[in-house]
This record gives C-alpha cells, structure tokens and sequence, in this order.
C-alpha cells in the first residue's frame, strides 16, 4: 500500500480537485506500562508508534467541515450547528466534529475547513486511532486558523472531544501520548498535574525490541466495560475518602482495602494502586538504563489486569503466555482491554521466534491469526514538510 501521507493527498485531490494547503500527522500508541491508572489522577508511560493517520487539509470560506477518509470514501459534512450539539455528528466523523466542538467552545475562531483522511493505525485494536484521528485533526485546525493553542494544552482539549462530543469516558493517556511523545522515549506522564518526563527508551542499543500482537479479539462490550470500571474506581475513591485512587499509597494498601466490604471493589482497587507502583518501577529501571529488567513488572501488569482488573480475554491471556514461554522478557495487554493487543519485550534476535510461537498457540486454540509488528518509539503529531 502507498505512504499514507501519499493517500491522504491524493485522497485531498479527488474528493476536491486541488491541492491540500498542508498535512498534518499523528501516531497510534502503545502503553509500555501503567493501565486504566489515568482517570485515577495516576502515572501512564505510553510511547508513539510509526503507524500514523494523515490529514490532508485546506481552508473553506464560512462555517461548514467537509471530511473525506479513505475508510468509508463517503464524505461527512457539518455546519457549526450540527458542530455545536454533541454527539450529533455519529460514527467517525463525530471525533472530527467533537474536535471542531472542543475549540469553539473554549473560544476559539475555528475555520471552515476541507479534510482527508487516510491512516495506518488499525481501528479497534487498542492502538489509539481515535486519539491519532483527533489529534492530526486538531493540528490542521489550530494551524489553519493561526489559533494559539500549544501542544501542552492540546490532549485535554482532544479529550474533551472524545469525553463530551463522541461520550467516551476515557482518561487523558492517549492524546497526551500521540501529542506529546519524542522519538526514542516514553512518555512519563502524572495525569494528574499533567507533568511529563521524557524517559529514554533506547530498545537498539538494548539488543531489545518490543513485539506487538494484535489479538484480534472482537471488542466484547469493551465501551460499556470501560465505563463500569471508571465507575467502581470512583465510588471506591469516594469510599475512602480521597480524590482519586492515586492518593492511596501501595504502603497504605492493605489498611485501605480493610475499609473496603466488595471484594470485587477491593481487587479493582489494589490493581490501580499497584500498577501506579508499577509504572514509577519501570521508570527508575529506565532511567538507570536497566531496560531488560522491567519485563517481570510488565508481567505482573498483565497479571493484575487479568485477575484483579478482570479486563483481558482468552486470546490475550494466550498471546502473553505463548510471548513468554518462548522466552519473551515480559508481556502485557496494552491499552483498554477486552480485545486489542498485547507487547512483548524481547531479544532482538528472538522476535520472529516469539511471534511464531503466539501464531501457533493461537492456532492450536482455534483462534483467528494474530498480526504481528516490531515498533520503536516514534515522534507525536506534526506538521509534514
Ligand atoms: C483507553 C483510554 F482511552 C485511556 O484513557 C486509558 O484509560 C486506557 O484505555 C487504559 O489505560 O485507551
């Protein structure tokens, strides 16, 4: 398949006969570590991938969107009306509208606007395509219309989008990742003061690499899932009277649970309060360039996501068994749950071996083929040349 900034353009061209004024890119993610930790005001640690989705886009007089994407080939248009009440605009064009939503109302002039969109980040597979979407989207927009808007403050106003306009109640990981995130580094982000560190993670140098499998799970109830998770974790906060679960320190863990009757409640919480532990774990591997040793604090991840979390489905728990059996570091699911993919970090050399194992394991189970893709962190959103 061509480059997607490529079809993006000549996707530009054929829906409106010119040539764009300019493309605007941004990457899927990969949460190294640190799961469902955000909308608790916790720590994440995610990286940008290579994969991208592009839009190709120009100014138009008035208020009034047009959005081609390769994915349909069926244009969406709105006006400011349709812009200005959320969740009118359905299906995918509603990201592209929520974000048209999100800046006017915190003010600012939005220019009418033609887009395409073409993307290589898989839809539906935990990877951020949406946040990818809002955020390419966003860049066009501020940039198009001179808006003063710097990229600190972009992923809350991309949030506010997906949470308000679309009605996902997701936490401030992605668009902070695809946003903010450097090449070579993941992003160490308190989402709850919204402070980043850039931790270096230099997988070459290591003899490493991070092997992502695409489970191909079907999403089960994925949405409602989410929110019934957010749910629990916020009455639990409530319960023990603190803001958000972060403030609940790992020493502090067992008194707190004590103070919970669910056990259900108490599992949910003891992965939240552990995985913050978690991600501040790996980040001082990280930073102590012992990049090989956090693969048993990405096991442990998935472990709690699985028993405590109670958010991962057969065929995940096979691929991180499969990665690791046949010597993969350490394996976790990345990203929401109930489907979308897992990573392994691995030997360099054992890659092909490692993918080749969870393809056979999968197999025998009778599942669908996994994909699977070697990734190295990659810049966020930006303006192509
Ligand atoms: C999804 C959400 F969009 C994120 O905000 C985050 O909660 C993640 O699931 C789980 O860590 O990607």
């Amino acid at each position: 398949m061509t480059d997607v900034a490529a079809r993006a353009t000549a996707g530009f061209r054929s829906a409106y006969g010119q040539q764009p004024a300019g493309r605007w890119a941004a990457p899927g993610r990969a949460n190294l570590i640190g799961e469902h930790t955000d909308y608790n005001d916790g720590f994440v640690l995610p990286f940008a991938l290579s994969l991208r989705t592009v839009v190709a886009a120009s100014g138009q007089p008035g208020e009034r969107w047009t959005v081609w994407s390769e994915t349909t080939d069926q244009p969406v248009e709105f006006g400011a009306a349709e812009a200005d009440e959320p969740g009118r605009v359905t299906g995918w064009g509603g990201y592209v509208a929520g974000v048209v939503w999100a800046l006017r109302e915190a003010g600012y002039a939005v220019p009418g606007a033609r887009l395409a969109i073409a993307s290589d980040v898989p839809l539906g597979s935990g990877l951020s395509s949406s946040a990818a979407l809002e955020a390419a989207v966003l860049a066009a927009l501020v940039d198009l219309g001179g808006l003063d808007l710097p990229a600190e403050r972009r992923p809350r106003l991309a949030q506010r989008a997906e949470n308000s306009y679309v009605g996902a109640p997701t936490g401030i990981m992605d668009q902070s990742a695809v946003i903010r995130c450097r090449e070579g580094h993941a992003l160490f982000l308190d989402c709850r003061t919204e402070a980043v560190e850039h931790i270096p993670f230099d997988l070459d140098a290591a003899g490493l690499a991070v092997l992502v499998v695409d489970s191909r799970a079907p999403h089960r109830h994925a949405d409602g899932e989410y929110a019934s998770r957010r749910r629990s974790c916020e009455a639990a906060a409530s319960a023990l009277g603190v803001p958000a679960l972060r403030d609940v320190a790992v020493a502090d863990l067992d008194t707190a649970l004590g103070r919970l009757s669910d056990d259900e409640t108490r599992r949910r919480v003891r992965h939240v309060v552990t995985e913050d532990q978690r991600v501040l774990d790996t980040v001082e591997l990280l930073r102590a360039g012992r990049v090989r040793e956090i693969g048993p604090l990405l096991t442990a991840s998935h472990a709690s996501m699985r028993d405590d979390f109670e958010i991962t489905v057969p065929e995940i728990d096979t691929a991180v068994e499969a990665a690791l059996a046949a010597g993969a570091l350490g394996a976790r699911m990345t990203g929401g749950g109930f489907g979308g993919c897992v990573l392994a970090l691995v030997e360099a050399a054992s890659a092909g071996a490692v993918a080749d194992a969870v393809t056979h394991a999968y197999a025998e189970r009778g599942f669908a083929a996994p994909h699977h893709v070697t990734v190295l962190p990659a810049p966020g959103a930006t303006r192509l040349p």
